[in-house]
């Protein structure tokens, strides 16, 4: 690619990059030359027409800035109040405001202006997640004919919960300003085609590509994956004993953002389900969920910290025995170091979302085990991982039932059953590491149909 390459996304690295995405863009532009942008973490309101610079080695962070009430409403508002529980079937928790949409908009256009104002012929625009949805309409509006790719992280929303939003035809004309439209699943590929087919104003080509008015876009799943050799290195070297003489002896792993799509009062209702005469009380299981806090100034958020706060707080007064607490609810983040070693030590991996794009802690999971002696992941099937996991045992996390005797089977299940199953899931994550992500879009991005006419309006 000849131009500089713009990655855009809510999150801006700031020090030494972890997790997996920011890992992988901070990859590419490092093999690539360019620009990130992203939000400033600086609250600092002034200077919101400009690009700020966050540093230039080894290549350019530029941040925008938001107001206070940006914040609340771009980003609380209509990105995580509407957007977020559209895209994962909960339209009961959207939170209409015509503040939130105005900001989302508003916010959206300023950045493509500051963005146009900078942007060489040939560079080439990567826009990441349901932040930024209308951003490459208005880049059009605004001139620009350069390639701009988008990638969703969650999941393509189902075609009768888009009808929740404030004007639901916007989501397919705003996708359709991109060149290359990246989901995380086939699966997903298709509700959008779904989407597409059900609007008059599109238009499907012959090479699969769709036109709608003027654009031409493309549609295809590239499935995100993690840095698979990295962790197998961590894991390897990794304190798998932090316990101390508390070590647990039968240890089920979970660690989610705190989020009401990863599932969690399921999660902990079903481990209830196991203790209720499933499973030798001798055996002594412990859940053990590390709950990274997240979003805590939306009220359903906070709703769902308490509700698992009032499950755990059930399941220990009736379980616990002065020597063992079986369910470990650790509401904060631990390091990634002692994540990993913890997912090592761990029997299973325990993995419940009612929706979710990937779900990388599937694979880290997965790439943490000890290839001789490996443990068992435990895996919803509304999780994007679960498309090609088929090593992990597969669960409806709705059904209470399910979960518990696929972690009783887990728990059970012998050495050759254990190896073979995580072989074929290790097979899938490194087929899917994220630099082979990153790659195989950025080569399907340069491949697009360009850009020749311009979209009239934003
Ligand atoms: C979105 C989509 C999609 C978790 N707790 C701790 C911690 N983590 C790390 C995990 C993993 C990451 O956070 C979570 O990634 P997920 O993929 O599981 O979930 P989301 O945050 O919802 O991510 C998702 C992803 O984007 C990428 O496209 O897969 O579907 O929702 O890396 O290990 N890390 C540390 N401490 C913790 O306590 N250090």
């Amino acid at each position: 690619m000849a131009g500089r390459l713009i990655v855009v996304s809510n999150r801006i690295p700031t020090g030494d990059p972890s997790g997996g995405l920011v890992v992988a863009l901070h990859d590419a532009l490092l093999a690539r030359g360019g620009t990130w942008i992203g939000a400033d973490p600086d609250p600092s309101e002034e200077g919101r027409d400009r690009l700020h610079d966050l540093g230039n080695v080894p290549y350019q962070k530029r941040a925008f800035r938001l107001s206070a009430a940006e914040r609340a409403n771009y980003y609380s508002g209509y990105a995580n109040s509407v957007l977020w529980p559209v895209c994962h079937r909960r339209t009961d928790l959207v939170e209409i405001r015509s503040e939130y949409r105005a900001d989302y908009l508003a916010v959206n256009l300023r950045l493509a202006r500051l963005i146009a104002k900078e942007l060489g012929p040939q560079d080439v625009i990567w826009v990441h997640d349901y932040h930024f949805l209308p951003l490459a309409t208005m880049l059009r509006s605004l001139g620009v004919t350069n390639r701009i790719g988008f990638f969703l992280h969650i999941p393509f929303p189902n075609i009768t919960d888009l009808d929740v939003l404030p004007r639901p035809k916007d989501f397919a004309r705003w996708l359709a300003g991109y060149n290359l439209v990246g989901l995380q699943t086939r699966r997903d590929v298709a509700r959008a085609f779904e989407m597409f087919r059900a609007d008059p104003r599109a238009e499907f080509l012959r090479d699969g590509t769709v036109k709608f008015e003027e654009n031409i876009v493309s549609v295809a799943s590239f499935p995100i994956g993690i840095d698979s050799e990295q962790i197998e290195g961590i894991a390897a070297r990794a304190d798998t004993g932090p316990f101390g003489a508390a070590d647990p002896r039968e240890l089920i792993i979970g660690a989610d953002r705190l989020d009401y799509s990863k599932g969690l009062p399921q999660k902990f209702e079903a481990f209830g389900r196991l203790l209720q005469g499933r499973i030798d009380p001798q055996a002594r299981p412990t859940l053990l969920q590390i709950a990274s806090p997240s979003r805590a100034d939306v009220a359903a958020y906070q709703q769902i910290t308490s509700e698992l706060q009032a499950i755990s707080g059930r399941i220990n007064g009736r379980y616990s025995e002065l020597d063992w607490q079986p369910l470990r609810f650790v509401h904060r983040s631990v390091d990634r170091e002692r994540l990993i070693g913890l997912m090592r030590r761990a029997e299973v991996g325990l993995v419940t979302p009612l929706a979710d794009g990937m779900n990388l802690v599937a694979k880290e999971f997965v790439a943490a085990q000890d290839p001789e002696d490996p443990g068992v992941l435990v895996l919803s099937r509304f999780a994007g991982a679960a498309e090609d996991m088929k090593g992990a045992l597969l669960i409806n996390p709705h059904d209470l039932d399910e979960t518990a005797g696929a972690v009783e089977l887990a728990l059970a299940m012998p050495l050759a059953e254990r190896k073979c199953r995580f072989e074929d899931c290790l097979q899938v994550v490194r087929d899917s590491r994220i630099s082979v992500w990153t790659d195989r879009y950025l080569a399907r991005l340069a491949s697009c149909v360009p850009t020749l006419s311009l979209a009239p309006r934003a």
